[in-house]
Parts: structure tokens; sequence; C-alpha cells
């Protein structure tokens, strides 16, 4: 054993025997602060806060389910092609053809209370002076389904028809027989199929008055 040595186990034995002596009366001194520990464990649940301010308006929502079905408008205006094969513009109380406009209130009466009535909005009575205008003047008749009175007479002569500015008419659309003057007869009705009769001038007819576009 080196010198180092035996000093070692000499103090190491004389401090056993040292303690062995005085063990009740060996004093502790206190050692040093120990570690902190680690973090407890989570507390209980508090108690439920106050309620939260409102809050911000949401974004629109999608567009809602589609609504009923709206109620029925009015006549609109009709453009069609007449028996002739001619475009005219027409509308429950009136029909466009060429540069004429056949045109009824809807009101009826006589020769004279018709002739009065067109005379007062500027027009004359209905005279259809070819195909194309006649049967125009015809859509307004079936669309009213009342016969129509027309500009045409032979109160000066017998079976001499002409218009109300005394001229011969130039067209005719004489029903089969017509005219018969069967009845002393000098004014003209049209009926629905477009075709004309004489009849006495005292019945109660559709109104439909003739204007000029330009
Ligand atoms: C029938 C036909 C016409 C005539 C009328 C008169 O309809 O004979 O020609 O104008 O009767 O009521
Ligand atoms: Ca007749």
């Amino acid at each position: 054993l080196g010198m180092c040595n035996l000093l070692f186990v000499f103090v190491f034995m004389a401090a056993l025997g040292l303690c062995e002596e005085k063990s009740n009366t060996c004093t502790v001194i206190a050692g040093m602060n120990g570690l902190a520990g680690t973090p407890g464990n989570h507390g209980l649940p508090g108690r439920d806060g106050k309620e939260g301010v409102k809050g911000l308006q949401g974004v629109q929502g999608p567009p809602g389910k589609v609504g009923p079905p709206g109620s029925k408008g009015d006549h609109g205006e009709k453009c069609q092609t007449d028996d002739n094969g001619d475009k005219v513009i027409l509308t429950p109380n009136g029909v466009m053809v060429g540069e004429k406009i056949f045109k009824t209130d809807g009101t009826t009466g006589d020769y004279d209370a018709a002739r009065n009535s067109c005379s007062h909005m500027g027009a004359t009575l209905a005279s259809p002076r070819n195909a194309e205008e006649n049967s125009a003047l015809q859509q307004i008749v079936i669309w009213h389904n009342r016969k129509a009175v027309l500009g045409i007479n032979d109160k000066a002569t017998e079976n001499r028809f002409e218009y109300l500015d005394g001229q011969v008419i130039e067209y005719t659309n004489w029903a089969p027989g017509e005219p018969n003057n069967i009845d002393n007869e000098d004014c003209v009705e049209m009926h629905p199929d477009g075709k004309w009769h004489d009849r006495t001038c005292d019945l109660a007819w559709l109104i439909i008055c003739e204007f000029y576009s330009h």
C-alpha cells in the first residue's frame, strides 16, 4: 500500500469511529433547497362566464324557393297573318293594315250612331277597299264575335252602293245571294266570315272606325 492509500484508510476508519462514538449527539447540518417539483394536475373547471356581446350579422343566405305563378296579364299585341297571307298587327281593339288602322272601342250602335261616333274621333266608318283591308277588318269582327256595320250604303240610289264620300264602291265581298234588298236594305254589315250582307240601317252593330296612320 502506498502512503496515500494508507492515509485514506486511516481517515475513513477514524470517521467511522467518531460517528459510532457520538451517534446520539450527531448534529445534522441543513442541506440546500431542493429543486422545484413538477407542475401539479389541472384544476377543476371554473363557473360559467357572463353572456358575451352580440355577434356580427351573418352573410346573406341562399336564394329562396320559386314563388307561385302571377296573375294573367292583359291581352298583348298579336302580329299575325290574315287569310290572304298578309301580315297584320292585331290588338283586341285595332288592326293596322298598310297605312290604315281599323279600330273599335267595343261599343255598338245603328248606322247613324256608328257614323257619328267615328266622326267624333276624327275618323270614318270602316270601309274596306280591298281584300287585304277586308280580312284585317274581319279579324276585329272575329275577336268581338259581333257583326260590324260598314261605311257603305245605297241610300241615295237603290243598288248603287257607295262610300261615305259618294264614290261608287271599288271592291265588294258580298255573301252568296247578297245584296238582296229583301227588306229595303240600304246598309251593309260584315259577318265573322268576312262576307257582306245588305241590311236595314237600324240594327245594333259593333262600331269599327278607320284612321290613317299618316
Ligand atoms: C237573311 C238574308 C239576308 C237578309 C236578312 C234580313 O239573313 O236573307 O240577305 O238581309 O235575312 O233579315
Ligand atoms: Ca240582305
